[in-house]
């Protein structure tokens, strides 16, 4: 198969891992989980989980106790979709194609979408262990995933995705130095990105350098995704990316492309992408689709 068909192979496959996983929309409650499930079934490129599962597929994984991190990461990145498209944020209208859930739900109800997606991510998440009780060696199994639990914490904790976005929206409008860019980056967008390789490769029994490894191709990769993200905000196309193009611009943001250019961006992320490739190929282990998918978002489109 070639990479494309098998992209979207694996994009249908985790589109149906995440509707296993979407709560069922009943109660008195029930309008925000439709507003969750909104955001949910918006579409989007699906790269977390994905990459979640090729490593665990590369280390040997073959059962169904990545299922349940599969959607708790992509749940934890939604949420902080909704919340960063807020009128308190970036006040973005459209996204993936289609109207922002503020847009579509209100703001109150997008604000608390975004808190219920956030928790019900670890509700999601803790069904590994119903998994890990089915298999032969259930200590083990057990041992995976509450490390892959801390992990998931970590990664979208105050020393990841939340600390990095703090500390972007606290400086907005104001000029930023090189290392305080590169830690938002790192920390915001590369945060879950090291933390869905790392789960991947945990749940299926790699060792620690390993998963250090896996580790520092997730901060390159990470880094290098942000940056081409704030080149497609200058230099790219609405109808493929799906959002507005200048919101960083609008919000007054420091981006690396504002800080050193378009030409220097990309240059940037072709250094990153080359070095996470080479990082990647120094660990014993193949997985030939998620080594094209890395080389790949160094110059995606969207
Ligand atoms: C959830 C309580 C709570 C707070 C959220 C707003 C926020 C805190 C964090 C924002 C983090 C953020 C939006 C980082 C940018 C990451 C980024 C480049 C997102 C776009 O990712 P893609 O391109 O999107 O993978 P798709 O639509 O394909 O999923």
């Amino acid at each position: 198969m070639n990479f494309n068909d098998e992209l979207k192979a694996r994009t249908a496959h985790v589109n149906a891992v995440l509707r296993d996983y979407l709560p069922q929309e009943k109660g008195f409650q029930k309008t925000v989980i439709e507003a969750v499930n909104y955001s949910m079934e918006a579409g989007g490129k699906r790269l977390r989980p994905m990459m979640m599962e090729c490593t665990y597929q590369m280390y040997g994984g073959r059962g169904t106790v990545i299922g349940p991190f599969m959607a708790a990461m992509e749940m934890i990145h939604n949420s902080s979709l909704i919340h960063d498209d807020l009128p308190a944020l970036d006040n973005d209208a459209m996204r993936r194609g289609r109207k922002t859930t503020h847009k579509e739900f209100g703001e109150p109800l997008a604000i608390m979408a975004g808190d219920v997606l956030l928790n019900y991510a670890y509700e999601t998440a803790f069904r590994a262990f119903d998994q890990v009780l089915k298999a032969d060696d259930p200590v083990s199994g057990y041992t995976r995933v509450a490390e892959a639990l801390r992990v998931l914490a970590f990664k979208s904790g105050i020393n990841g995705m939340l600390g990095g976005q703090s500390c972007d929206v606290e400086h907005d409008g104001q000029a930023l130095t090189e290392n305080q860019v590169e830690f938002i980056n790192k920390t915001k967008t590369g945060a879950l990105i090291e933390g869905s390789l790392m789960i991947g490769a945990i749940l299926a029994g790699a060792d620690s350098d390993q998963v250090r490894k896996l580790e520092e191709i997730g901060s390159d990769i990470g880094l290098a995704f942000q940056i081409r993200d704030d080149i497609l905000d200058v230099t790219g196309n609405e109808q493929e990316t799906g959002k507005p193009i200048g919101s960083d611009v609008r919000n007054k943001k420091t981006t690396y492309i504002s800080l050193f250019g378009v030409q220097a961006g990309r240059h940037k992320v072709e250094q990153l992408s080359e070095r996470a490739l080479g990082t990647f190929d120094s660990l014993n282990a193949e997985h030939g689709f998620l080594r094209q998918l890395l080389e790949e978002l160094a110059t995606r489109r969207k």
